[in-house]
């Protein structure tokens, strides 16, 4: 590490009034989970590239998984998806992860890839086929069960394509049914966190369509719902740290799907695209965090960051570590903005003060905050680096080429 970089930048930050141990502090508590599917081989309509090494099931997802939570120290978890990560004996992929230092995080429900759901999972208007998408709910409960898992995670491609196609209404409560029925299979300890997105697979209407939708789901469900922002499902040009703001205040936000939008539901590289935006996204966590009014749920503790991408191009685990490296980075910047200052300047109704008090922070080259944080956790300084130094895609090339797609 260098040691007089990282002097000159305490000396800095301690002299605009920032606790530099307490910013290390929240650095090393942050918990990005990964997806299990971001390690298999995915792609577009168009085609699916396949590479040589990726797992071939969900054991050897998770042993990818485990480099990345070895050389970053940040991802202890990985989301899975059913059937994509079915197996015969959870308990046995529960101790495979538990072995590795992992955990089996968020549960994911598949009712997406099934021909019955062309018209529809839980909104289809074939009560047989909603039966169907609500066992398969019941059985991702099951499968939390034995997975240790907290969250459920769901997301719905259920939609329409043109008017007149289907009942909008009908569906709606059809929808509530379904997860009320879900909602009541869990345990006490258990979250349903609600994804919504704008459009894609259909093209007219989306049952879930925005956070509005989803947060008024969680309002009937219960205390145990809550919202997911998944950060590439919203139309261009919204202000996605303002839903972040409302959905905190309201103690409704359950978690993320971190990935980084140009034009839709792209699901590329977190940070790649507009990394002001998941800057502005942690500023108003920390800001919330900070405000004694907030109650507990829908402070920074409870909230599950994710990440949810598709590599269909970019080597997987590179992805992977890229993508969690670009979170922490922006956090730690957020992490640095003097919250007293943006305070006063809103006090005397300054725009231009408040505003540099925010960027400003975004503004500052945390390396040297990051090479510290990681130096006293025994991690690799540079984790990109020390991957692509590691040989560890060479020792997997035995899988050959073909492996699990997402
Ligand atoms: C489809 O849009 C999607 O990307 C959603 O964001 C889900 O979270 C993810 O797939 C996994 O089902
Ligand atoms: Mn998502
Ligand atoms: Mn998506």
């Amino acid at each position: 590490m260098n040691d007089r970089a990282y002097a000159l930048f305490e000396e800095q930050q301690t002299s605009r009034g920032i606790d530099i141990n307490k910013a290390k502090e929240k650095l090393k508590a942050l918990q990005i989970e990964t997806p299990s599917w971001g390690y298999g081989d995915s792609g577009t309509r168009f085609k699916v590239f396949q590479k040589i090494g990726v797992p071939r099931d969900p054991f050897e997802k998770f042993d990818d998984a485990a480099v990345v939570q070895k050389l970053t120290g940040l991802c202890p978890s990985v989301a899975i998806h059913i059937p994509w990560d079915k197996v015969d004996d959870y308990d046995k992929l529960r101790s495979h992860a538990e072995g590795l230092g992992l955990k089996i995080g968020a549960v994911n429900p598949n009712l997406f890839q099934d021909e019955d759901y062309m018209l529809g999972s839980v909104t289809n208007s074939d009560a047989r086929i909603r039966r169907k998408a609500t066992d398969h709910l019941l059985e991702c409960v099951d499968i939390a069960k034995a997975t240790g898992s907290r969250d459920l995670s769901l997301w719905f491609a259920d939609g329409t394509n043109y008017p007149g196609q289907a009942d909008i209404r009908k569906r709606k409560g059809w929808m509530l049914e379904s997860l009320t029925e879900m909602y009541k299979a869990m345990t006490p300890d258990m979250r349903m966190l609600i994804e919504y997105k704008f459009f894609e697979p259909a093209f007219y209407h989306t049952d879930l369509a925005d956070w509005g939708m989803a947060y008024n789901l969680a309002g009937k469900l219960g205390d145990q719902a809550s919202v997911l922002v998944d950060t590439g499902h919203h139309a261009p040009g919204t202000n996605v740290e303002h839903i972040v703001a409302y959905l905190l205040d309201e103690q409704r936000l359950g978690g993320f799907h971190f990935n980084s939008r140009k034009y839709a539901d792209d699901d590329l590289i977190v940070g790649a695209i507009n990394p002001y935006e998941l800057f502005l996204i942690f500023y108003q966590i920390i800001e919330a965090a900070n405000d004694a009014n907030t109650g507990i749920r829908g402070c920074s503790d409870n909230i599950a960051y994710m990440i949810d991408q598709c590599h269909n191009i970019e080597p997987k685990i590179q992805a992977m570590i890229r993508s969690v490296l670009n979170v922490q980075t922006q956090y730690a910047k957020a992490l640095l903005v003097n919250l007293d200052e943006v305070h006063a300047a809103q006090e005397a109704q300054d725009v231009m003060a408040a505003e540099d008090a925010v960027r400003s922070a975004y503004e500052f080259d945390v390396t040297p905050l990051l090479h510290a944080v990681r130096e006293e956790q025994g991690l690799p300084l540079d984790p990109m680096k020390a991957f692509r130094e590691s040989g560890y895609y060479e020792s997997v090339a035995h899988r050959g080429k073909g492996g699990a797609s997402w």
